[in-house]
């Protein structure tokens, strides 16, 4: 039997490295979407990497970029894929009040770029698009929880950007019959996030103040609520939307909403460290309370113990303006009834068990990466 053939752009980002891994584990050929860069990029797939002189490769990757139509169509052309991940994308909320024309330029007109060239190649009935969508388009949300028939409004230049990309994969479906899906896809984390969300910035920072290389952090909106899953679970959706009849639209969530200032509360927690929030809005701040000491010793080591019993009553998190949004999503929470039903889709991942994989990875880091040791967490003084 011949192996199935996918294409992933977004390969070397969170979710492009999982579902790689995920796919080669089930015997597909996966060719993936790589930017140039002037430093190496691709350390979430490192792993998966083969030497170009190896026969039968699994992991192929190409150089390209969403915002280069002459460039994808080739290299479609070329691989001839069954199945395409179009999970490339400027995706940082934030950044896109930044940068909202080339947000629009790869986020939105990318997708059409895709969508196109398997039409011009004639591979409309053969090649599935998955078209990463998000439950940022529901922004200002209509309807609590969110599903597939919630009205959309987007609150940054990301989403209006991602709102293109889901209509125009719904209309290429409608126009061409072609077998093009939407992932809507609340937060999903992992020790493969991004350093600057904000889930991977709390355990990298709770992280380096316990083992006494921090003193504090300083966050943005503490009250925003977001329903987070593990990313492997996510991955694992993405295929079965791909692998049914017919394609359609989907709500992938974990049904559960938490603030970031739980999450935070949860991620100290998690190693043994009691926090107290006190104050409000730029005012706020959380102090070191207790310490469960067996806990800390067991998750960080005891040599870290002393310093922290010194620090109780001390401020560990603080806020700063700049870390605001010109409009934020206060609220998300989805309903994925449709995936759990027509997929049999279901989560693995609880958020304890998504918090204790990121703050194991993230100590484990800590302790050894001399770099981030010597100071490499400036990269973390952008306000993003
Ligand atoms: P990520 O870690 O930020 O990865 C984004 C990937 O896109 C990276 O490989 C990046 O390459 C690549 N990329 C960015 N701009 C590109 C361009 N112009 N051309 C080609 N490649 C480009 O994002 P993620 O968390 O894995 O998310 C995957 C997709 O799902 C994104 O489309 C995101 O918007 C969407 N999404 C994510 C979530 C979530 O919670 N994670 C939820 C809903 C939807 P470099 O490595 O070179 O930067
Ligand atoms: O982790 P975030 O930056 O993720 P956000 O904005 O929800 O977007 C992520 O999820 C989307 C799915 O809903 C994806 F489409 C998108 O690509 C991306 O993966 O921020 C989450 C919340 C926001 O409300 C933000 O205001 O956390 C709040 N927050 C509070 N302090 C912070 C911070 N966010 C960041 N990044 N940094 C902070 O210091």
């Amino acid at each position: 039997m011949s192996k199935k053939v996918a294409l992933i752009t977004g390969i070397t980002g969170q979710d492009g490295a999982y579902l790689a891994e995920y796919l080669i584990r089930k015997g597909y050929i996966v060719h993936g979407l790589k930017r140039r860069s002037s430093l190496f990029n691709t350390e979430r797939i490192d792993h998966l990497y083969q030497d170009p002189h190896e026969q039968d490769r699994r992991l192929i990757l190409h150089y390209g970029d969403l915002t280069d139509s002459l460039n994808l169509t080739r290299i479609i052309g070329e691989t001839q894929p069954e199945e395409i991940y179009n999970l490339a994308a400027m995706s940082h909320v934030k950044v896109s009040f930044d940068t909202p024309e080339y947000t629009a330029n790869a986020d939105a007109l990318g997708v059409l770029r895709i969508l196109e060239a398997v039409r011009l190649l004639k591979l409309t009935h053969k090649t599935r698009i998955y078209q990463a969508s998000t439950s940022e388009l529901y922004g200002l949300v209509q309807e609590v929880p969110q599903k597939e028939t919630t009205p959309f409004y987007p609150r940054s230049p990301y989403a209006v950007a991602k709102l293109y990309g889901y209509w125009i994969t719904v209309n290429y479906r409608e126009a061409y019959g072609m077998h093009a899906s939407n992932g809507i896809l609340f937060n999903h984390e992992s020790p493969l996030r991004g350093e600057t969300f904000v889930t991977r910035k709390v355990t990298r920072a709770i992280a380096r103040i316990a083992l006494g290389m921090q003193e504090k952090v300083y966050m943005g909106n503490l009250s925003a609520r977001r329903d987070w899953g593990h990313a492997k679970d996510y991955i694992r959706a993405m295929h079965a939307i791909l692998q049914q009849d017919e394609p359609s639209d989907y709500v992938i969530a974990t049904g559960i909403t938490t603030t970031i200032r739980d999450f935070i509360r949860m991620s100290f927690g998690e190693i043994g460290i009691g926090i107290e929030f006190r104050g409000e809005g730029m005012e706020e701040t959380a102090r070191l309370s207790s310490v469960d000491e067996a806990r800390f010793v067991r998750k960080v080591g005891d040599n870290y113990l002393e310093a922290l019993r010194k620090r109780i009553g001390q401020e560990l998190v603080g806020v700063d303006v700049n870390y605001f949004r010109p409009a934020e999503v206060d609220l998300l929470i989805g309903d994925s009834t449709k995936a759990r039903s027509r997929l049999g889709w279901e989560p693995e991942y609880t958020l304890e068990s998504l918090i204790e994989d990121m703050m194991h990875h993230d100590l484990k880091l800590m302790k050894k990466d001399s770099y981030l040791q010597r100071g490499g967490y400036k990269i973390l003084n952008y306000f993003e």
